[in-house]
């Protein structure tokens, strides 16, 4: 068993896993720059270690950095949180050639889905229905024609080392197809030094529906239902909801058993989110994500499971706590995310925050490192917390979250609160009419949003 696990993060997601090692009996130990000397994440860890300067590159992406952090405590384990170097295969393999163990999945896994045509390769095979598209790599502009012409247009081109919409372009018609296909080339080419392609008919009018999925790394895996994350701007998630208002029982259930049953085959350890398109009760698989996501505190909330805790079980050999039969949904969660930013153009906006107060009372979670008096510094994500709510039902959730927002007071800054308390003005919010288009026509219409 682990008695000292490091978090390689800070803010938010270090406070979520100090939070599940206190509760275990395991000690913390938190990493920061020099710029996040007085964060809560360093106040609320049992140890810390000033891992560099404040950029991210030379801190929190630093692996000599963090390993000599772990050599000079004594910590067994890493924990990556989101973002950093959550996803980063070398990272994992490095951690392990030096003893250590790393909270998450195989580098090999982690390698496998962050190369979108292997991913979508690897899903197909295991029976995971995914976008009509080409058959893996699409090498030039002739091949990418005739399949525009085979699948018939609208269609995308994606860059396989791509995500959060870098490296896509869409072509309604043939007469886009070059200018599409060589600039989804070049932007892969150019952010992530790989300019392979693929193509996939464009579905126009989507959800976006995640599954939770999590294994033992032994051939057993569970689901842990969807989270509708359809309300977003700019491949950013605002506000996220379990289960998904459109679902069925019986379509989470086969959807769920699908991707379960496909993570076991391949022995996949600890959380994953399998990410589809949802479009006239079809899903389509698009990418899977290898880490614990922001908004696994709604799938918390209906399942009234830990995600953490069970991370850092199966990463010790242990086995998950619960199987599939214990889970049940109970009620409605929902999740804003409270940014340090100006409406109406989400300008990051640091500062000292002069006034914080968290809501409270029954269902209301706040996930925040923030304190009265703390500095936000400029250097980092402008995520400052997290509200996330739970009723018994939709409404119930719905009338809660308007109730916390009230209470919640964050002073000095600018953040996304207001933005909150305007779309639960809207019907389409209510009636949970709303797709991954619905947000940015909506702050084009009311805010005059870019
Ligand atoms: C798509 C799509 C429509 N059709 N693929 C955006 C980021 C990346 N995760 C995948 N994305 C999309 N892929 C096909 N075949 C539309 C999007 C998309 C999107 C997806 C989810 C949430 C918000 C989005 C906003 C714009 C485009």
């Amino acid at each position: 068993m682990f008695d000292k696990i490091l978090i390689a993060n800070r803010g938010e997601i270090a406070l979520r896993v100090i939070r599940a090692c206190r509760e275990m009996g395991i000690q913390s130990v938190a990493v920061h720059s020099t710029a996040d000397a007085d964060a809560m994440h360093v106040r609320m860890a049992d140890e810390s270690v000033c891992i560099g300067p404040p950029s991210g590159t030379q801190s929190y992406l630093s692996i000599p950095a963090i390993i000599s952090a772990c050599e000079i405590t004594g910590a067994q384990a890493i924990h990556p949180g989101y973002g950093f170097l959550s996803e980063n295969a070398n990272f994992v393999q490095i951690v392990e050639d030096h003893g250590l163990t790393f909270i998450g999945p195989t580098a090999e896994h982690i390698r496998v889905m962050g190369d979108k045509i292997t991913a979508k390769d690897t899903m197909k095979e295991l029976g995971v229905p995914c976008v009509p598209g080409s058959d893996g790599g699409v090498p030039d502009l002739e091949t990418a024609k005739k399949i525009g012409e085979d699948i018939g247009y609208p269609v995308i081109i994606k860059a396989t080392a791509g995500g959060g919409g870098r490296g896509m372009k869409v072509a309604k018609t043939a007469a886009d197809m070059e200018q599409a296909f060589m600039t989804a080339r070049a932007e892969g080419k150019a952010a992530f030094g790989n300019d392979e392609v693929y193509i996939e008919k464009y579905l126009t009018t989507p959800r976006h529906i995640e599954i939770q999925v999590f294994g033992d790394g032994k051939g057993k895996a569970v689901h842990l239902g969807e989270r509708d994350c359809s309300l977003q701007r700019r491949h950013q998630k605002v506000f996220e909801e379990a289960p998904g208002p459109c679902i069925t029982p019986e379509e989470r259930a086969r959807i769920g058993k699908t991707c379960a049953e496909a993570v076991a085959k391949i022995n996949y350890i600890g959380a994953g989110t399998i990410e589809f398109l949802y479009e006239n009760g079809e899903f389509y698989f698009i990418e899977m994500n290898t880490r614990l996501q922001v908004e696994h505190p709604v799938t918390e909330g209906i399942f009234g499971v830990d995600l953490v805790r069970e991370q850092i079980r199966v990463a010790e050999g242990l086995p998950m706590s619960f199987s599939q039969d214990d889970l049940e949904i109970n009620g409605h969660s929902i999740e804003v995310r409270i940014n340090a930013e100006k409406l109406p153009n989400f300008a990051p906006c640091p500062g000292k925050i002069t006034q914080y107060h968290a809501p409270g009372g029954l269902g209301v979670r706040m996930d925040s490192a923030l304190y009265d008096g703390y500095s936000i510094p400029p250097y980092y994500d402008s995520l400052i917390g997290k509200l996330i709510v739970h009723g018994r039902d939709r409404p119930e959730a719905l009338a809660r979250l308007s109730r916390a927002l009230g209470e919640l007071i964050v002073d000095g800054v600018d953040t996304t609160v207001p933005l909150f308390h305007a779309l639960l003005e809207e019907k389409d919010i209510h009636t949970g009419e709303y797709n991954i288009h619905w947000l940015e026509h909506w702050l084009e219409t009311n805010l005059g949003n870019a």
